[in-house]
């Protein structure tokens, strides 16, 4: 990988227009607490190095540059050393848009003067559609493309109002406005392109969850990463687009099977529900008639696997792992019908002196049972203690040759807690 003081050797002249598609960037995202700066680091320099190798005139990114709207210190260097690199690239321009989880604010704040390094931020929502749209220009001077950038729409920006509506009726009005702002922008494109003396490619982005696409759900993410969004028709952008630059899932993906559109996702893994997904970005050459789009596999920068099973198989999975030479991060679900309650200590053990670390452990046989009344009007206080003891045996299923031994141990808690206080018992 190229150092930050290191440039890329000048392309050789391609043929036509190349643009390099992604998004879901979430720089500074942590995995269950942990930083992954030097990820994000080493994502950065390689996309830099693809940029470079790859020849490509534009560089993409389609929102959710940041993980949250105040990103910290050494997030914000990462990304402005990443601006620099590229703006010393050959790689001539670089748009970046708004996600929903980037602060318009703050990624504007240095719009204007990004903009002499020929980098183009569009975050906030600008007062007429035609400011989205960005004529580039290749290193002769000439017209090259059309990209017209659209950052994340919000309620507030399409002006709807919301009050005395239901959420169906708010979604759909959502949608409708997206719609329309798309028709607007694309207007827009429609009259620049005809008063240029040859036809460029037009290029829309968008971050935006639209109908078909597939998210990765189970561990929260869902709610997280997508949130309650009016969900918009593949047909509510205008066919004219020569390519459809999409961000906000993070799975890479076809729009309604169309070769030209398409959400790059999100370069990391950035859940375990994800965990050993092949992860990626676009090239679109324009080259040809119609543009050709291949994809990029991104490299694992960290391992990421999910474990799940009864304890002999998580055992034999971790035995498995175990001699691995690299950093392995791992969730545990524990769904055994065994009841175990030294899981921590077991896995602890299991992994002793090796690189797999535990960022998640769930015991799923403890976490899924809880305690109801058997009859109606049924109290907690007219039960007593040991009473509840078994109905919470019974409620874990405990196989009846570990009862006595539980049984006799809880006994044993108990005595040793009356004693010590008599009123416990109460
Ligand atoms: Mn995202």
């Amino acid at each position: 990988m190229l150092g930050r003081n290191e440039s890329c050797i000048a392309p050789q002249a391609s043929g036509g227009l190349r643009v390099l598609h992604t998004s879901d960037w979430h720089l500074g995202q942590t995995l269950h607490g942990r930083q992954r700066h030097d990820e994000f680091a080493a994502f950065l320099a390689w996309l830099h190095e693809t940029a470079c190798a790859e020849q490509a005139d534009i560089l993409l990114a389609a929102g959710d540059i940041f993980d949250t709207a105040t990103p910290g210190v050494r997030t914000q260097r990462l990304y402005y050393d990443f601006l620099c690199q590229m703006a010393a690239s050959p790689c001539r321009h670089l748009v970046i848009t708004a996600g929903n989880h980037d602060s318009p604010a703050f990624l504007s704040a240095p719009k204007e003067l990004l903009r002499a390094l020929n980098i183009h931020v569009i975050a906030v929502l600008p007062d007429s559609p035609a400011e989205e749209v960005l004529l580039l220009k290749n290193q002769a001077g000439e017209d090259e493309a059309i990209v017209c950038a659209v950052p994340y729409l919000r309620d507030r920006d399409l002006r709807s109002a919301a009050l005395g509506k239901t959420v169906d009726q708010r979604e759909q009005e959502l949608a409708e406005g997206i719609r329309r702002h798309y028709a607007e922008v694309f207007a827009a494109a429609e009259a620049l392109q005809r008063s240029l003396p040859r036809p460029v490619p037009v290029i829309g982005m968008g971050h935006l969850f639209t109908a078909g696409g597939t998210i990765e759900d189970g561990d929260g993410s869902r709610s997280l990463y997508v949130g309650s969004l009016a969900c918009v028709g593949g047909d509510a952008f205008p066919a004219l687009f020569d390519y459809l630059a999409l961000g906000h899932l993070h799975a890479p993906q076809k729009v309604g099977g169309k070769e030209t559109r398409r959400y790059s996702g999100a370069p990391l893994v950035l859940g375990f529900a994800e965990a050993g997904r092949q992860k990626s970005v676009c090239l679109i050459d324009f080259a040809a008639d119609r543009p050709q789009v291949r994809t990029l596999p991104v490299p694992v920068f960290q391992e990421i696997r999910s474990l799940r099973g009864d304890w002999p198989q998580l055992e034999a999975a971790l035995a498995q792992l175990r001699p691995a030479r690299r950093s392995i991060w791992l969730e545990i679900s524990y769904d055994g019908e065994e009841l175990v309650s030294d899981l921590r200590e077991r896995v602890d053990a299991a992994i002793k002196d090796s690189r797999l670390e535990v960022l998640r452990l769930r015991n799923l046989r403890l976490n899924e049972q809880s305690l109801r009344p058997e009859e109606e009007g049924e109290t907690l206080a007219e039960l007593g203690h040991e009473q509840v003891f078994h109905r919470c045996l019974d409620a874990h299923k405990v196989p009846e040759a570990q009862r006595p031994g539980l049984l006799a141990a809880y006994q044993e808690i108990t005595r040793e807690l009356l004693e010590a206080d008599p009123q416990a018992g109460q």
